[in-house]
């Protein structure tokens, strides 16, 4: 039984859908501006999504003939221009956070519970979700934010939840995920770290086994009910998830 002091939030999946509208387009804005032919649909970018990390996701792709040869600097220099348009887009405020994100984020910062970032996307892409869809004042509320190469190896390794936990100082028992992917939850488990998965259309079918609790989003008390695919605490009828589910999981 352990108190909740915090929560780590991936971002890609988690705070909004950013992955099909929003990071795949960058990409192949940027690979059309480079003069490439590869274009990566919404079904290829489902598949490449194994793979963390966008420089690794093209690294991948080349590996299996899809992209062109490329070395190294090639590939960071063409993810830095997808991290270019991404930015735009996100600035053009294309990408809503998923319901229930920011009600809960503000009933936790409310509440004093320490809040932070566990990704691993690009720090640049990072801060244009926070500005443009968050709010400025949440560079300031999150008390880290893990992000991208910051560590070598990217979820689902569990370095990126380590790292942000040695940051803070709060003990992994006392912390809870906030994931939507099979990788971002082997990283949290991985890393001692109890995990709510809320899944998208591209998680949907990946495998959660023994996740904290497995929903189809988080909900709000004015939407309609929310889907529950697992609640092995036994957190009784949910309509959406609230912070007291939260403290109910680590109590138990
Ligand atoms: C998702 C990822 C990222 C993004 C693309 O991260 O794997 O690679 O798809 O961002 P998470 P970059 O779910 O951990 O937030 O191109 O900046 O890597
Ligand atoms: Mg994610």
């Amino acid at each position: 039984m352990a108190e909740l002091k915090c929560i780590l939030w991936d971002v890609d999946g988690t705070l909004a859908d950013t992955e099909r509208d929003g990071h795949r387009v960058a990409f192949n804005m940027a690979f059309e501006e480079a003069g490439l032919e590869r274009r990566w649909d919404v079904e290829t970018y489902g598949e490449l999504l194994t793979v963390t990390g966008g420089k690794e996701r093209m690294k991948f792709d080349m590996e299996r003939g899809g992209m062109p040869d490329m070395a190294d600097d090639k590939i960071a220099a063409l993810h830095a221009r997808k991290t270019i348009h991404y930015q735009i887009l996100i600035a053009d405020g294309l990408i809503p956070l998923r319901t229930g994100v920011l009600r809960l984020l503000e009933e936790a910062y409310a509440e004093g519970i320490t809040l932070g970032i566990s990704t691993t996307t690009t720090p640049a892409a990072l801060d244009a979700l926070i500005e443009h869809s968050l709010g400025k004042e949440w560079f300031d509320r999150f008390a880290v934010l893990a992000a991208g190469d910051i560590v070598p190896l990217k979820k689902p390794a569990p370095d990126i939840y380590n790292y942000a936990l040695e940051q803070l100082g709060i003990p992994a028992e006392n912390t809870l995920a906030l994931e939507d992917s099979g990788n971002g939850w082997l990283s949290a488990h991985a890393a001692d770290i109890k995990c709510v998965i809320t899944i998208n259309d591209y998680t949907a079918q990946q495998n959660f086994e023994g996740a904290d609790l497995i929903v189809s989003e988080l909900g709000e008390a004015g939407r309609n009910r929310i889907q529950v695919l697992s609640n092995p605490h036994a957190l009784g009828d949910l309509h959406h998830i609230t912070l007291s589910h939260l403290k109910s999981i680590m109590a138990s």
